[in-house]
């Protein structure tokens, strides 16, 4: 069985939210056509408290962009971003949110920022996703999304090292690149990890 994650598709990740990516809002029809190729569809949902400790606001002096430490690990302090309930939380109008068979929201312990749908940056807790996905017999999984070198690196660096076969469909992702070259990078992570790199291209020819 194959299931499609899709990533952290929501208001403040998009061309003009809150953590702007650039090209995000492309992202979102891509995400749409790929939904209609996958009999199981997950999406992750970045959920924090007002007060999550990965808000440069949260911090006296930290600002945005700038890598700090919180509780233990290396943080690059966000602008505040998708905060529980708020429309920038929202997942983004056009999203066929009704092909959603699951949400796993994440980023909810304010200590702890989280990345990955699977695990926290500590890896100090699970969401579940993987008992979720095996459960239902998901051997294989295609991950898209916001953003490349963030939340979908994590993803898929995870969902490989949790034993699914997985591929990034690369024309589905937007990223960050505050360092120009982190998007190239996190693809090449990837890929060293034995994620395979496709497209929502080539899922339509198929
Ligand atoms: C993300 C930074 C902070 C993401 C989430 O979705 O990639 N990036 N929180
Ligand atoms: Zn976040």
């Amino acid at each position: 069985m194959d299931a499609l994650i899709v990533v952290d598709l929501q208001n403040d990740f998009m061309d003009d939210g809150a953590l702007p990516v650039d090209g995000a809002y492309d992202v979102v029809p891509l995400a749409n056509e790929a939904m209609s190729r996958f009999d199981i569809v997950v999406a992750t949902q970045d959920w924090h408290p007002p007060n999550h400790g990965s808000f440069a606001d949260n911090h006296e002096g930290v600002q945005p962009g700038e890598v700090f430490e919180l509780d233990g690990l290396d943080q690059v302090a966000w602008p505040a971003h998708c905060v529980q309930g708020d429309a920038g939380s929202e997942f983004v109008n056009g999203v066929h949110t009704d092909r959603f068979d699951a949400v796993f929201r994440k980023g909810t312990d304010p200590r702890v920022d989280s990345y990955s749908g699977f695990y926290d940056n500590g890896r100090r807790k699970s969401t579940g996703l993987t008992e979720w996905l095996r459960e239902r017999g998901v051997a294989r999984v295609c991950v898209l999304g916001v953003a490349t070198d963030y939340c979908v690196k994590f993803t898929a660096l995870d969902a490989a090292s949790e034993g699914f076969a997985t591929t990034l469909l690369l024309d589905g992702c937007a990223g960050v690149d505050m360092t120009p070259g982190d998007v190239d990078r996190a693809v090449d992570e990837m890929r060293a990890a034995g994620v395979s790199i496709g497209s929502v291209a080539e899922l339509s020819m198929r």
